[in-house]
């Protein structure tokens, strides 16, 4: 089967209920694919709800099941566990073990969930199979997409991405240039792009405010001047800034392949002004991020159905609290980084929100990448959330390994290959570690074999 053929089934399946309570994720690529699925039904004038959690576990599905719908769409989440109730529609990107009917996932279709499609790209397939017109949605599916780091692997979206990509080009939504990669081109200060520049880490610059300021009066920029934007650049400016990065990674024996790395795609909305948060589609998803993470989800689903009014104010209010956040996280989890045989692993305990863990570790992991990284912090309802990034390209599936270490503690787990997370019971943390060294192990070893 074709994945438009199966869109084409949750199409037929969706027109013949009502009521449809969508289930999305907590973040980005969630907000944007609840936010396809809301107008999608909307203008199919269905009656609809929408929820927000953070992943799909037995509570969750009983909050649901409370309120009687006919239908629950899931999206951008995997359902990983057994659900007492038929009228299931999925539309997402997470490797699963368990599978339903009327679920599209590009997974199942020997596509990458990692870079191919995003949970908001497979919830806008079938929104796209219900009507033509909805391809005026596309540019959500894009967001979704950057929230998820799908484009950054390449440097430009791929697979089915691409595909959507240029419905949102068609529309006239979206316009592609090719530019710095490094995060804050359009609303931060040029010092500060390079103070947060991660992919390549500019070596003796990033990660110090002293050092980002003297590179740039030392290529001759003015104390006012390194306030202005990436974007307010001249070409001269920005080559010169370029080449003196490239000249330094070069310097440091890094590659051609690392200074590649810094120019790349860059998605424009055409519908935004120019020089806010909103206009560049990495930018406009970290703001969603870090709106709902914080307990807004309904602001940030606001944003992407174009009410903006008093949404905007209030989100940029989240961002500048999420940057604050992150930096503390992140000294905290720094300080609290423990060493095992086959991972390294950190528990922030209460000091910081479960919802960031996933950033922090992340974050982190860019800078201890030999070995997977595990971040801890306590959850609500007396469970613990567990996250899991791996940066080397070694044959190991985390998604795989934390489910089965999470079910061994009486948890639920999963996600891809080198990003994955869970929800134990608290005081699971070292019967979890013990047993996903041992399955990551066994990972490894067989590999060998
Ligand atoms: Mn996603």
């Amino acid at each position: 089967m074709q994945i438009i053929e199966k869109a084409r089934e949750i199409v037929e399946f969706i027109k013949k209920h009502d009521d449809v309570h969508i289930v999305t994720h907590l973040d980005a690529d969630g907000i944007c694919a609840g936010a396809i699925a809301a107008r999608t039904l909307e203008r199919l004038g269905k009656d609809f709800d929408i929820s927000f959690v953070k992943q799909v576990d037995e509570a969750s599905i009983e909050n649901v099941l409370n309120k009687n719908p006919d239908v629950i769409w899931f999206t951008d989440l995997g359902v990983n566990i057994d659900v007492d109730f038929e009228n299931i529609v999925i539309t997402d990107h997470h490797t699963t073990v368990k599978h339903y009917r009327y679920s599209l996932n590009p997974n199942d279709f020997g596509l990458d969930g990692c870079v191919a499609l995003s949970g908001a790209g497979a919830t806008y397939i079938v929104s796209k199979s219900m009507d033509a017109r909805n391809k005026d949605l596309s540019h959500l599916a894009v967001i979704g997409a950057c929230g998820d780091l799908q484009d950054r692997r390449e440097r430009q979206l791929v697979g089915l991405n691409r595909e959507i990509l240029s419905d949102a080009i068609s529309a006239g939504l979206i316009n592609v240039t090719k530019d710095i990669q490094y995060f804050g081109r359009e609303s931060k200060p040029i010092f500060r792009l390079l103070l947060y520049a991660d992919d390549p880490v500019i070596p003796g610059v990033s990660g110090s405010e002293e050092a980002c300021i003297s590179f740039l009066m030392n290529l001759g920029f003015s104390r006012k001047e390194i306030y202005r934007k990436w974007v307010e650049l001249s070409k001269g400016e920005k080559r010169k800034i370029l080449s003196e990065i490239a000249r330094r990674l070069l310097d440091k024996g890094f590659g051609s392949k690392s200074i590649r790395r810094l120019i790349g795609e860059v998605y424009l909305l055409n519908n935004e002004k120019e020089g806010t948060e909103l206009h560049d589609t990495r930018e406009f998803a970290t703001l969603l991020n870090s709106t709902a993470r914080y307990g807004r989800p309904d602001i940030a689903l606001k944003l992407c159905l174009g009410e903006k009014e008093n949404s905007f104010k209030e989100a940029r209010k989240f961002l500048n609290n999420h940057r604050q956040t992150l930096s503390t996280g992140l000294q905290l989890a720094r300080a609290k980084l423990e060493k095992r045989k086959t991972l390294n692993y950190f528990h922030v305990g209460n000091r910081v929100r479960d919802t960031v863990v996933g950033s922090i570790t992340s974050i982190l992991s860019k800078e201890f990448s030999s070995l997977p990284l595990i971040g801890f912090a306590d959850g609500e309802n007396g469970h613990v959330k567990v996250s899991a990034r791996y940066r080397n390209s070694g044959e190991i599936d985390l998604s795989r390994a934390i489910y089965l270490a999470a079910l061994s503690v009486g948890g639920t787990g999963g996600g891809h290959r080198y990003a994955a997370g869970a929800l134990i019971p608290k005081g699971t943390e070292e019967m979890f570690l013990d047993a996903l060294e041992k399955e990551l192990g066994s990972q490894l070893s067989s590999d060998v074999l």
